[in-house]
């Protein structure tokens, strides 16, 4: 009953300062060592893409030396990241991500 005394100018007056949440690149790196076999198989799995966006991917870090894996909030991006270079070491392979913010 005694709620909005002020007619909702406090909320007005005092606007905090919000930002939207900044998006995060994963972005794997080429080696000389991993099987593609291996890296398309991981894109498969981690990053949920099509045996064809997986393929696609793999060459263009394989050729380019760098792709975008996905786009994500910065918890998911770094989990992403951090599972797939710890699948990638328990597999003895030297893959690895990096993320990277957004603008
Ligand atoms: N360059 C690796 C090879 O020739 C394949 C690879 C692709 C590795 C993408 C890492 C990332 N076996």
């Amino acid at each position: 009953a005694d709620r909005d005394s002020d007619g909702g100018l406090a909320t007005l007056e005092a606007r905090p300062k919000l930002k939207r949440p900044s998006l995060y690149k994963v972005i794997m790196l080429n080696d000389d060592y991993t099987p593609m076999e291996f890296v398309v198989e991981i894109l498969e799995s981690f990053f949920a893409m099509s045996r064809e966006k997986a393929t696609d991917t793999m060459l263009a870090v394989h050729y380019q030396g760098r792709a975008v894996c996905g786009i994500y909030s910065r918890d998911v991006a770094e989990t992403k990241a951090a599972q797939v270079n710890r699948y990638a070491r328990e597999n003895e392979h030297p893959l690895l991500c990096e993320v990277e913010v957004i603008e």
